[in-house]
């Protein structure tokens, strides 16, 4: 499929997909966000990728935010669609069965800041600024921001973000827990494609389910989630990749994978 506003690039077994607006520092109009559901569609069913990295066109933005002339004329329902469509585009990018990895090379704002939240990982470049400046604009955040950020760094941390629209660096990021690693502008694309490559030579299977089993349990009962471990256990143990990676260490040899 072919994007306009979208490179999605293959590299063995992983997609780099990089979101390309630079002229308005990669902010997100309604075209945009169609393509991302679209691309986390597309990733979802493409059995050749294992991985996928998320990054910013240009130098300077990862994403700054939902495209402000949009929001501008935004009604009640208006605003309702808005927010749907965005929502819907990132829970599909949250549920991929697949690890998707934010490489941050700049600012990710608004919804720049959500959509890196609706990743599993966040690779910040040290030149990457992070907030929710929605309030200074007379808005809230809508694509879900008023939730994935209070689930990772806290909810008084998220208050003090969100209720501010105060924008934080890279180190600070990585000190509330909002990014899990911070590296030199330089070293960002090798850092997210080397642990993208990596995980895509694991169990496909095994990570589909594990990942499913932190996202789903973390808004149940404790009770209920280990419940879901326990299935999703019995899953994982009647696959093919199971027998191959147990066997391989008994047998002292490199394992084969081969996502059945
Ligand atoms: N939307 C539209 N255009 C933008 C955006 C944006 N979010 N961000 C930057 N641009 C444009 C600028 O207008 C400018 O265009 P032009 O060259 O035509 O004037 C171009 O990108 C370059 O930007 P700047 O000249 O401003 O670059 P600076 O380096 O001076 O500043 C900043 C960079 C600090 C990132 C600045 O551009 C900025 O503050 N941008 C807006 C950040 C922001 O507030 N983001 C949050 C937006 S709201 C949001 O994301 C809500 C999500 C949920 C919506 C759900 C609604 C229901």
């Amino acid at each position: 499929m072919s994007y306009e506003n979208l490179l999605v690039e293959k590299k063995d077994s992983i997609a780099v997909i990089t979101v390309n607006r630079p002229k308005v520092l990669n902010a997100l109009n309604a075209r945009t966000i169609r393509e991302i559901h679209e691309c986390a569609d597309e990733m979802a069913a493409d059995e050749t990728v294992r991985a996928a990295v998320l990054t910013g066109g240009g130098d300077k933005s990862f994403v700054a935010g939902a495209d402000i002339s949009e929001l501008r004329n935004a009604d009640r329902n208006g605003g309702l669609e808005i927010s749907r469509l965005g929502q819907a585009a990132f829970n599909a990018v949250e549920s991929l069965p697949k690890p998707v990895v934010a490489a941050v090379n700049g600012y990710a704002l608004g919804g720049g800041c959500e959509l890196a939240m609706a990743c599993d990982f966040r690779i910040a470049s040290v030149r990457a600024k992070f907030g929710q400046p929605e309030v200074t604009l007379g808005l809230i955040p809508g694509y879900g921001g008023t939730q994935r950020l209070s689930r990772l760094v806290g909810k008084g941390m998220a208050k003090k973000l969100i209720l501010t629209g105060e924008i934080i660096d890279a180190e600070e990021a990585f000190r509330i827990g909002l990014v899990e690693r911070v590296v030199p502008h330089e070293e960002l694309m090798k850092e997210a494609e080397g642990l993208a490559l990596k995980m895509a030579g694991l169990a496909p299977v095994a990570l589909r389910l594990a990942k499913r089993a932190v996202d789903s349990g973390f808004d149940v009962g404790l009770e209920q989630a280990l419940g879901l471990e326990k299935e999703l256990f019995g899953d994982v143990c009647a696959t093919d990749d199971k027998n191959e990676g147990t066997g391989a260490f008994i047998e002292k040899r490199k394992p084969g994978f081969k996502g059945s």
